[in-house]
């Protein structure tokens, strides 16, 4: 894999990750999105199947990106300073895209149902046997979580992307963090910090009944 800017590091990844969660339990928007867009160059050295998938993502990072360049920057510092601010001020559309369609509330839903994908993903590979499929693994955790919100259509795009996945050693070491135990090890390390991301989000928009917005 290349080296430079553009390559693939899992440690850049988690590392974002772990910096998203604040002492009071606040949830940093800015390492969040950069822990997305490591990722996003992951998905585009798994070749251009991969890129239908990441597309929409980085749309969302887009948008999300656009509120903490804008004027109201602070409102989208911490997951629960947005919510604060955008339902305070009517900006989230709660039954019906319309006024509000790409509400800070809305977006990061997406990227927060995806993360658990990932989350899953990443402990599957962990803890897989050495020569297990990681397409497998894969399309397992897709469906036991994102793909329950996705339609038909998508969801067998996914499926067919999936395929193209190399085996799991492959994989590992292809994250530049080393063999691939010491990837393994990384892991170990990492994904409780992703798990806490997302139980702290899920618990926020479970208390403001977010979870299902438009
Ligand atoms: C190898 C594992 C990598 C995990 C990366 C996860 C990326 C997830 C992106 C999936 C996108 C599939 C195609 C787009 C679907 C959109 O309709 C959907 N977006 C998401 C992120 O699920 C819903 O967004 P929408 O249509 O309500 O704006």
């Amino acid at each position: 894999m290349a080296d430079g800017a553009d390559a693939f590091c899992l440690r850049e990844v988690l590392v974002a990750f772990t910096a998203c969660l604040g002492e009071q339990r606040e949830v940093r928007v800015d390492p969040y999105l950069a822990g997305w867009k490591g990722l996003i160059r992951f998905l585009n050295t798994l070749g251009t199947v991969f890129s239908f998938i990441s597309k929409d993502a980085v749309t969302k990072i887009q948008i999300l990106e656009n509120y903490r360049n804008s004027d109201q920057r602070e409102k989208y510092l911490t997951v629960q300073s947005m919510v604060e601010y955008e339902l305070a001020n009517g900006l989230v559309d709660l039954k019906k895209r319309s006024e509000h369609p790409d509400s800070g509330c809305r977006t990061f839903l997406r990227l927060h149902r995806a993360l658990r994908w990932l989350q899953m993903f990443l402990e599957g590979l962990r803890t897989g046997e050495e020569d297990s499929k990681t397409s497998v693994i894969c399309s397992e955790a897709y469906n036991a979580s994102l793909a329950n919100y996705h339609p038909w259509i998508i969801r067998k795009a996914a499926t067919v992307a999936f395929y193209v996945l190399p085996t799991r050693n492959t994989f590992l070491e292809n994250m530049n963090v080393g063999t691939a135990d010491e990837a393994v090890a990384m892991l170990g390390d990492a994904l409780p910090f992703i798990c806490k991301v997302y139980d702290i989000t899920e618990e926020l928009y479970a208390q403001h009944k977010l979870l299902d917005l438009p």
